[in-house]
């Protein structure tokens, strides 16, 4: 059978020898009951790396956000967050539902916020309007094109919240693949925000877990919105043993994805048929604008070996990771050139 090249997302990425060997090894106990060593040291050590107090196993990116938003505000208040973030458009509107708060967009630009809108949106409570309470930041901005938001800018806009009285959250679900495309260290971007949620289960190749990491208290907070949201774990030790090999020893290699995703973006340009910025090609993704329904090259594509995905009429996204190699890019390449060049518009 033939292999496919998977370029729908770094998520498709499977556990290394590593990982599996951890997770047959791993120390386990009832994480309800505050036993299992395996979470605790996966905790300790993801709060280190991005140096925050406390950290907390979550089984997803988007759970993570949600026990976030919930522990930060209270129902009714307003949270700002990107028109375009993932928290807006793919999280089934959690915040609303599961959070009961009031949300409102600000617009960034390639994925980069402007600290000076931001604080502009601020409001404090009265009698007709809902206090802002909280603010997220999305970094890389997948919408974007997975973009970086560079130290200083987090640093204005935590100043403008925080001067408001609000709290910054920031949705690192690529969290390491920003810093090491900025060469600075995870615990740089996150310094000045609250409150930080990444994923092990992206470009780190682990089968599922994200991380919640913040100050004690907020922690404490998050635990007991987890267990009522029915995230209470047990054994899960054997999950997070996977996210120790993932933090020591996979984040360097996010720059081999960096420049697959450079190669097939400098290879597609000026192909006729689809149009890209190349500005935005910072990281692991490629997002393309076609002239043709953006479904139609998906298809297309599929039938001969590539996959990847439509993320809006005419926009289809390419993901680079750990699971495709330099030379399947080169063809992936090679086979979207030719399949877009002949699509009827
Ligand atoms: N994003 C997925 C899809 O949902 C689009 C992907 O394939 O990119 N924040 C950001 C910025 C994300 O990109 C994602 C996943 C999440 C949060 C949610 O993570 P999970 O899937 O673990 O809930």
């Amino acid at each position: 059978m033939r292999k496919m090249i998977d370029l729908r997302s770094d998520t498709v990425t499977t556990p290394t020898d590593a990982m599996r060997a951890a997770m047959a090894a791993a120390e386990v106990g009832d994480d309800v009951l505050g036993d299992d060593p395996t979470v605790a040291r996966l905790e300790a050590l993801a709060a280190g790396m991005v140096g925050k107090e406390a950290g907390l196993f979550m089984p997803s990116g988007t759970m993570s956000n949600t026990v976030a938003i919930r522990a930060w505000t209270q129902p009714g208040d307003e949270v700002l967050m990107d028109w375009d973030a993932h928290s807006t458009r793919f999280e089934v509107g959690a915040p609303a539902a599961l959070a009961g708060v009031m949300v409102r967009h600000y617009r960034s630009r390639a994925g980069v916020p402007d600290p000076a809108e931001v604080a502009s949106c601020l409001q404090h409570e009265n009698l007709h309007a809902p206090g802002t309470t909280l603010a997220l930041l999305e970094n890389t901005h997948n919408m974007a094109g997975g973009t970086v938001v560079p130290v200083v800018v987090i640093g204005s806009m935590a100043a403008a919240v925080h001067e408001h009285g609000a709290h910054l959250h920031m949705d690192g679900a690529r969290l390491f693949n920003a810093a090491v495309a900025l060469g600075v260290g995870a615990a740089d971007l996150s310094r000045d925000v609250d409150s930080v949620t990444f994923c092990l289960s992206k470009g780190l190749s682990c089968p599922v877990g994200s991380l919640l990491c913040g100050p004690s208290d907020f922690i404490d907070r998050a635990r007991r919105i987890r267990k009522q949201m029915g995230g209470g774990l047990r054994q899960v030790g054997v999950l997070a043993a996977c996210g120790i090999p993932a933090l020591e020893g996979m984040v360097h290699r996010l720059a081999e994805d960096h420049a697959n995703a450079r190669l097939m973006a400098e290879g597609l340009c000026g192909v006729p048929g689809i149009t890209l910025d190349l500005e935005t090609v910072q990281t692991n993704m490629v997002y393309l604008t076609c002239a043709a329904p953006a479904q139609r090259l998906v298809d297309a594509l599929r039938r001969e070996g590539v996959l990847c995905l439509a993320l809006g009429s005419r926009r289809v996204r390419l993901v680079t990771h750990r699971c495709v190699s330099e030379e399947q890019c080169r063809q992936a390449c090679a086979a979207i050139a030719r399949i877009a060049a002949g699509l009827p518009a």
